[in-house]
This record gives structure tokens, C-alpha cells and sequence, in this order.
């Protein structure tokens, strides 16, 4: 039931993507009808199969073309408009607008007029000069497109799949393969399990009584454009976005062998397999075994695997290759996050690039346990922000609803202030200070030399009423760079001034980065995980966040809200630090 909402999903989001290489053009009156009917498909949560074609009409959006679109998928599998253009519009297209600065109208003309069709192409009639030649591109279009380009492949990002497409594909496939009769357990290994920022490949390991089905049914999928492998032991796909899915179907009692060995890294499986060795055993992805006449030693988990070698389990995170099994060993592993009790980076339909109402995100906030809750819409200073009145009129809703919910959470009142080029805030002072909580993030002018950003962020730190920093670099994974900062100027100046610095979980920011937490880990700086939702459901986000702090190796120590509940609402309500404070 989930899974064809999220067919349909697909597959209007693919309709309006590749209308956009159709038609040049992203505002489009069709790619727009197909965005508002992916809107309207959100909401719904009925099954949706099994509506017919007037019934569909009747949901918001969706229109009698639309909701025959979606009949002939929900029934075929397959839908004609869709298909069509795929053949006009191949993967090495759709990769062309993943590079900054290049739109759908240019990417039309290039193919056009220079016969362009994938980035090689581009690459090529930039070095060629030709770009310069057509009429609207001259040589400064050349030297931008150019720019983009390095900093994709210096980011090694072109072909690699950024975790935010992977993982939701990941979960949707073991969804699928999990229904396959005779299939005891389906997980994804690889870069993804180890969460990485962008993937090589989802690898995924099954284990099933025959692999057969199994392979047979990742073939089957709708997501699939081609076949690279078909094998008895290993599966290859690429999917219409470009990613390729390797599968392994495995024996039960393989699977622990198995998911070590396919979820790496490389560097940390070498250091494994030298341990078996070092004990006249070896270690495949079968086994650990006996060298002298095979006798298997542990392959069923992967916590017998680790424990014969002497070892505590360790979480996939920390298979870096960077002294986790030295730590395992002598058992200093960095402690997991553990339960995350609040939120402090959420909007409601306030903002208006928000979905759920406070009411919904307060209860699903219940739901998961948290104990402080900060709803924190956006200042008028973004675009999708709302002015003084507005937030009155809701801290006297979040009030009331404190009343009713007694002592079980805190609700906060918050806001999240945009950071304007010189650091300027939005209202003045005495509004800001009359919000329970306050974060305040960079938007827009990513652009600014490192000087300007360093200075706009420390300034923002400064002001009495930040409580913290958000999404600090502002980068999209696979998509926008991150600014460019001193970080450790950054660093000194939330120390001094006792600001938190967020650690986004949206996965398409994960904000702090990794290699940026690192940096951070010994500083005296504390460090809040995020879900920054626009809905009810993306408060799960948080377990993202969580994941890239254990990836750094953060102390839970030094984050917030992965203290005991009364230390962290002291803390949250503490509005003492200003600009003096140490
Ligand atoms: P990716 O896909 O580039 O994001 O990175 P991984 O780590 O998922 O790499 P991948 O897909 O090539 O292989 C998955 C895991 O399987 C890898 O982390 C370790 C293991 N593996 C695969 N091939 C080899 C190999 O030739 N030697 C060793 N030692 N391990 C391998
Ligand atoms: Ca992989
Ligand atoms: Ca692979
Ligand atoms: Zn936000």
C-alpha cells in the first residue's frame, strides 16, 4: 500500500523532471500540474491502488490525464508518457542537471545546437570554446559551467548517488525483496550502511532459501532501466536515475559473513581479515574458518564473527579504517548517541514550505518520546517566513497547547532567524528575545568570500538572543558547496559566546558534515541533532543527525539533547548567555 503511493510519486516526480528537459522550461504549466499532483498524492493515506480513475480525479491535483497515468501504472506497471520520455530524455541527460548553473532551458539548447548529450559532451565543447559562440553564453558562462565541473569531480560526486536518493531507494527494494517468499532477512551494506554521504552503489544482501525469486524480483522492479548482471550469486541493476544496485542472496547461516563483508570498508576488512589470519584462520564472505581443513569458526552474525576475533561488535559507522578495531580491542569504541529526547529545528505549516500543523508535529513529536520540543518556523528574512504577528498569534497556540500536554514535553517557542550578509537578524533585539528559543542560519549570498561568511556567521553568534547556529556550511550533498569559512575563527567564537552548532539531519544537507564534526570534536562546543522536518514524518530525521555525530566520533557528551531530561531543559531554557558569557 505505501509502496504504490510511492510508485506514483516516482513517477509524477520523474514526469516533472524530465518535462523540464522536454519543455526547457521549470515553470511550465505541465511540470507544475505534475508537482501539484505529487502534492496531492502526499497527503493522501489511503490505498491508493485501490482507487479507480474517477476516484483519483477527486484527490487535490490530479486531473483526468493525471489520474490515467496513474491507473496505467498502477495496472501495467509500465506508463506510455513516462516511457517516451525516458527515450528522449537517457540517464546521461538527466546527469546534466546535477551541475550548478546549468538549467533545463540551457541543457535543451547545448543538445540542440552543439549536440550535446551527457557531461563528457559538455566538457568536451567547453575546452573547445564553443559554448561562447551561441548567442546568450559567452565567455563567462564557459568559465562557470567549467567551475561547476571541477568541484563536482574534485567532490568525486559525479556518478555517485547522494544518500538522500539512495537511501529511500534503498528501503523501498528490501521492502519488496522482504515479500518474496523464502527470504528470512534483506539489508543494505556498502557505503550506505556505513551512511556515507554519497554512494558508489547500494549494495544489498538477502538471505533466502533460493536466490532465483530474489534476483528475479529486483529485475522485475520499476525502478530498474537495465540489467548489468544476472547471476546465481550477485544481481547488478541501474536504476532510471543512474544508480546501480548490487544484490547477494546468501544462506541464513552465511548471512553474518555475508553482511561484514559487503558492508566494508575495504581498509577495515583487510585489518579483519589479518586478525583471522594472525589466528590460522581466514575470513571471507562465506565464513570465518579454519585454514587446516575449513571447519567454520563463525558466519551466522556478525557479532560471533567479531567476538571469535576478539573484538566487540562494531557499528557500521565507525568502519572507517580510522582505529575503530584498535579501540574494539582494548574497549574505548565512542559511546552511540542513544536516545535523542528532543528536537530543536522543525517547522509547522507556518512556513510555507512546511506541510503538517504544529498540532500534528507536537503529537508525532510525543510519539517518539521527546521530552523538549522547540517549533522553530521561519523569520520573515526567508522567503518562506511570516512576520511578527504571526508568531504571536502562534507562541499563544503553543501555549495553549503546553497546557494540555502537562509535564510530559516542553514545548518551546522558537524561531529560525536568517543570517543576512553582514550577520543582520530579522526584527529587532527585544522581539528576537521574546521567542524561548532562537537558531539562526544562512539561506542565501552563498557566494560571499571567506572573510564576509566567517564574519556574517560570528556576528549572528554574537547576538544575545542565538541559541544556536543551523545548518552552518548551508551545502546540498551532490548539489550546492558548502561556504567558505574559518571554521576555526567559527569554532573560537562558539566557545566564546556558549552557541550551539546544529547538526542537521536532512539528508540532503547532513550539516554539520562529517569531516567538519571531526574538526569540532575537541573543541568545547556543544552540538544539537536536528531533524529541521517540514513534516510530521520527517521527524525521524534526527536518527540521521545521530548517525553522522557517531561518525565523527562526538563524545554524546558534548551533545544536548542526548542528556538526561532535566539537564537538557535547563539547559534549553538558560537564555543567560550573551555576548560576554564563556
Ligand atoms: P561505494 O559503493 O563506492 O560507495 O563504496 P563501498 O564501500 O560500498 O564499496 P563497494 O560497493 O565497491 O563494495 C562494498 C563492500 O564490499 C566494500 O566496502 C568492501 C567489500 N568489497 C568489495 N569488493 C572487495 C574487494 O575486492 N576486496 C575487499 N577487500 N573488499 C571488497
Ligand atoms: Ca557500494
Ligand atoms: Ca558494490
Ligand atoms: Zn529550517
Amino acid at each position: 500500500m505505501a509502496d504504490s503511493k510511492q510508485d506514483i510519486l516516482d513517477m509524477l516526480r520523474e514526469l516533472a523532471e524530465l518535462t523540464m528537459l522536454e519543455e526547457g522550461d521549470p515553470q511550465s504549466f505541465r511540470v507544475r500540474a505534475y508537482e501539484s499532483a505529487a502534492q496531492g498524492i502526499e497527503s493522501q493515506s489511503t490505498d491508493l491502488a485501490k482507487l479507480t480513475a474517477k476516484e483519483l480525479e477527486k484527490i487535490d491535483g490530479i486531473g483526468k490525464s493525471t489520474a490515467a497515468k496513474i491507473r496505467q501504472l498502477l495496472e501495467t506497471g509500465k506508463v506510455d508518457k513516462l516511457e517516451g520520455l525516458r527515450q528522449k530524455h537517457p540517464p546521461a541527460i538527466v546527469a546534466l542537471t546535477r551541475i550548478q548553473g546549468l538549467g533545463p532551458k540551457a541543457i535543451k539548447r547545448l543538445r540542440a545546437e552543439l549536440g550535446v548529450q551527457s557531461v563528457d559532451d559538455l566538457r568536451r565543447v567547453l575546452a573547445e570554446h564553443k559554448l561562447r559562440e551561441l548567442k546568450g553564453f559567452g565567455p563567462k558562462s564557459e568559465d562557470k559551467l567549467a567551475e561547476s565541473l571541477a568541484r563536482l569531480d574534485a567532490q568525486g560526486q559525479m556518478g555517485r548517488t547522494p544518500v538522500s536518493v539512495a537511501l529511500p531507494l534503498a528501503e523501498r527494494i528490501l521492502a519488496r525483496l522482504r515479500d518474496v517468499p523464502g527470504v528470512t532477512h534483506a539489508a543494505y551494506c556498502g557505503s550506505l550502511r556505513r551512511f556515507a554521504e554519497t554512494i558508489g552503489d547500494v549494495d544489498i544482501v538477502v538471505a533466502a532459501a533460493a536466490a532465483e525469486p530474489v534476483m528475479a524480483s529486483l529485475v522485475s522492479m520499476n525502478v530498474v532501466e537495465r540489467v548489468l548482471v544476472q547471476g546465481a550469486a550477485k544481481t547488478s541493476v541501474v536504476t532510471h536515475r543512474g544508480t546501480q544496485i548490487d544484490l547477494r542472496v546468501v544462506a541464513a547461516h552465511q548471512l553474518g559473513a555475508a553482511q561484514l563483508y559487503f558492508t566494508g570498508s575495504k581498509g577495515h576488512n583487510i585489518k579483519l581479515r589479518m586478525r583471522a589470519l594472525a589466528r590460522g584462520w581466514t575470513l571471507n564472505e562465506y565464513a570465518l574458518s579454519e585454514i587446516e581443513g575449513g571447519k567454520v569458526v563463525a558466519s551466522e552474525t556478525e557479532e560471533a564473527i567479531y567476538s571469535a576475533l576478539g573484538l566487540a561488535w562494531i557499528a557500521p559507522v565507525l568502519r572507517e579504517d580510522c582505529g575503530e578495531i584498535e579501540a574494539a580491542e582494548k574497549g574505548t569504541l565512542p559511546k552511540s548517541v542513544g536516545a535523542v529526547i528532543g528536537d530543536f529545528h522543525l517547522h509547522t505549516s507556518l512556513s510555507k514550505d512546511a506541510k503538517s500543523p504544529m498540532e500534528a508535529m507536537v503529537a508525532a513529536a510525543k510519539a517518539r518520546g521527546h521530552r523538549v520540543f522547540a517549533i522553530t518556523d521561519h523569520a520573515e528574512g526567508t522567503l518562506a517566513g511570516v512576520g511578527r504577528d504571526a508568531f504571536l498569534e502562534q507562541r499563544a497556540q503553543v501555549r495553549a497547547l503546553q497546557a494540555a500536554l502537562g509535564d510530559s514535553m516542553r514545548l518551546l517557542h522558537g524561531v529560525e532567524l536568517n543570517i543576512g550578509p553582514n550577520g543582520e537578524l530579522d526584527y529587532d533585539l527585544e522581539f528576537r528575545r521574546g521567542f524561548d528559543w532562537c537558531l539562526a542560519s544562512v539561506h542565501d549570498h552563498f557566494e560571499l568570500d571567506r572573510a564576509a561568511q566567517t564574519r556574517r556567521i560570528v556576528t549572528a553568534m554574537q547576538d544575545p538572543a542565538v541559541r544556536m547556529i543551523g545548518h552552518l556550511s548551508a551545502r546540498v550533498i551532490g548539489g550546492r558547496p558548502p561556504i567558505d569559512l574559518d571554521l576555526d575563527a567559527v569554532f573560537d567564537a562558539a566557545e566564546a559566546t556558549g552557541t550551539a552548532l546544529e547538526v542537521n539531519g536532512s539528508l540532503p544537507r547532513l550539516d554539520l558534515s562529517v569531516e567538519v564534526l571531526r574538526r569540532a570534536r575537541d573543541r568545547k562546543v556543544t552540538f544539537v541533532l536536528t531533524s529541521d522536518a517540514h513534516e510530521a514524518g520527517e521527524l525521524e530525521r534526527v536518527r540521521f543527525a545521530a548517525l553522522n555525530a557517531e561518525r565523527a566520533w562526538i563524545d554524546p557528551e558534548r551533545i544536548a539533547n542526548a542528556w538526561a531530561p532535566e539537564r537538557l531543559l535547563a539547559w534549553a531554557l538558560d537564555k543567560s548567555r550573551g555576548t560576554a558569557v564563556a
